[in-house]
């Protein structure tokens, strides 16, 4: 079987590396084989240009690199290939590991602390602490998919209290409390927010205004799921106002992020590149490799709905 690969990853040589050697019975091409194109049946893909998914004619299934298919979705050529994504539980480790750090941060004002440190300054105002007990902390998860329910579990064996947020009506039990439809209460009840949404129609501007205000005065919100979820002048708005409000960010309207973007130097604001959930290249192809393998046998379906949009 011909498989197409191509990405924009800065680490494109290892994944390259990676893929030949666990595809090692398939024939691995680029967009430079042009002559390939027509028996290219299979594609491993992050952000690819929209003229050549045009040309793969007989293309049976899609590889997003990545757990986002907005990459995909938004292509103008996209028709109705089955897509699917990455679903690596390193993947979902990784991500963890980022919302707790930022959580840490907020919970032991570690932000101020470091402004001190710049100034030389020794300030211990113990009584200014958020709590500092885990089980005092509520962290809300805004959009509860594989990774919103990973990075749930992983805080939830802290011992941190944690809630879920969902539009339609939970059909089965997370483990945690879900406010299907009760977003205002999700919001009030959470100290930290931590936002995992896909990039749809719906959710564009999802985090606005209206939202942020609903929002505890101390608290922190996170957005590791798409940049276009979060109103980024609202924010600003919102920072400006509240001066124990904070907010982590690794995705943005704009990537890479533009040198003139107030956040950057907002105190309150923590700004990471993109990096939340880094792909970890072996682990990742090899989970590739076993859905292609079942798909190979007949047994996979795509997990990604085309008429929600993720
Ligand atoms: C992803 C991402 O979709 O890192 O996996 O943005």
């Amino acid at each position: 079987m011909t498989i197409l690969f191509y990405t924009t990853f800065s680490d494109a040589k290892i994944w390259k590396k990676e893929i030949k050697k666990q595809f090692k019975n398939e024939k691995i091409v680029s967009i430079d084989d042009k002559k390939n194109y027509k028996k290219v049946k299979y594609a491993i893909i992050w952000n690819l240009p929209d003229n050549i998914l045009k040309k793969l004619t007989n293309l049976k299934i899609i590889f997003s690199q990545g757990a986002g298919v907005d990459h995909i979705l938004n292509l103008p050529s996209y028709k109705q290939t089955p897509i699917i994504r990455l679903k690596d539980p390193a993947m979902g480790d990784r991500m963890s590991n980022h919302a707790l750090s930022q959580i840490l941060n907020f919970q032991l004002n570690l932000k101020k602390y470091s402004h001190y440190q710049g100034i030389k300054k020794w300030v211990d105002d113990i009584e200014s602490y958020a709590p500092l007990e885990n089980n005092k902390l509520t962290i809300g998860i805004l959009g509860v998919g594989f990774l919103g329910k990973h990075v749930a579990n992983s805080l939830k064996k802290l011992d941190y209290k944690v809630i879920g947020f969902k539009k339609n009506k939970a059909k089965k039990n997370y483990g945690f409390k879900i406010y299907d439809n009760n977003l205002n209460q999700f919001i009030s009840s959470s100290d930290v927010i931590i936002s995992i949404l896909p990039s749809t129609k719906e959710t564009t501007n999802f985090i606005n205004k209206k939202f942020l205000s609903k929002m505890k005065k101390k608290s922190l919100l996170i957005n590791v799921g798409r940049g276009n979820t979060l109103n980024e002048k609202d924010l600003i708005l919102h920072l400006n106002k509240q001066k124990n409000f904070y907010s982590s960010l690794d995705v943005f309207q704009n990537e890479p992020l533009p040198k003139s973007s107030k956040l950057w130097s907002h105190p309150n604001v923590t700004i990471t590149p993109h990096v939340a959930s880094i792909t970890i290249v072996k682990s990742a192809v090899k989970q590739m490799h076993l859905v292609y393998q079942k798909y190979k046998k007949g047994k996979i379906i795509s997990d990604v709905k085309l008429e929600n949009g993720y």
